[in-house]
């Protein structure tokens, strides 16, 4: 089985809480166990710059500041996957933000919960849009 030669790349990423809970390879499972290709896989620990960049968006708010030092907290695993629409397809793996209200049946719905802490840890990142995809699998796989 492969992709229709228009196909399309998400960046994503398992939190240094998801590396912790040795929940890394549930996520690989469940990326490929919905049909998506790994086009890279590294186990990798991020410094501030990279994780500030990474999180341009949120420059300002309140959270980014525990955001950047919680993803800095240990290693990430950072996977680039290949699909047809794989970045909205993985945004739907993923589930809502909030661990809390995230759907049963979604990684961060079966695996995630809030703790009350300052930043939200949900287990996962997975790029937004395309040209976020774009942004960050540069940003991260620079050889790609
Ligand atoms: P997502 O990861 O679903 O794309 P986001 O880009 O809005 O969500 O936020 C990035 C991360 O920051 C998110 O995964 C968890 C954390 N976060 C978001 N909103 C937050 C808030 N209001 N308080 C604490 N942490 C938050
Ligand atoms: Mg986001």
């Amino acid at each position: 089985m492969t992709d229709a030669p228009r196909t399309q790349r998400t960046l994503v990423l398992v939190k240094p809480d998801g590396v912790r809970r040795g929940l890394a390879g549930e996520v690989l499972r469940r990326i490929e166990a919905k049909g998506y290709t790994l086009v890279a896989v590294e186990l990798r620990q991020a410094d501030e710059a990279l994780l500030t960049e990474h999180y341009a968006e949120h420059a300002g708010k309140p959270f980014l500041p525990p955001l950047v030092q919680m993803m800095a907290s240990g290693p990430v695993l950072a996977i680039v996957a290949e699909g047809h629409r794989v970045i909205e397809g993985f945004r739907s793996l993923a589930g809502a933000t909030d661990p809390t209200l995230a759907q049963p049946g979604t990684i961060r719905g079966d695996l995630a919960r809030d703790w009350g802490r300052p930043v939200i840890e949900n287990l996962v990142h997975g790029s937004d849009s395309p040209q976020s995809a774009a942004r960050e699998i540069a940003l991260w796989f620079p050889a790609l």
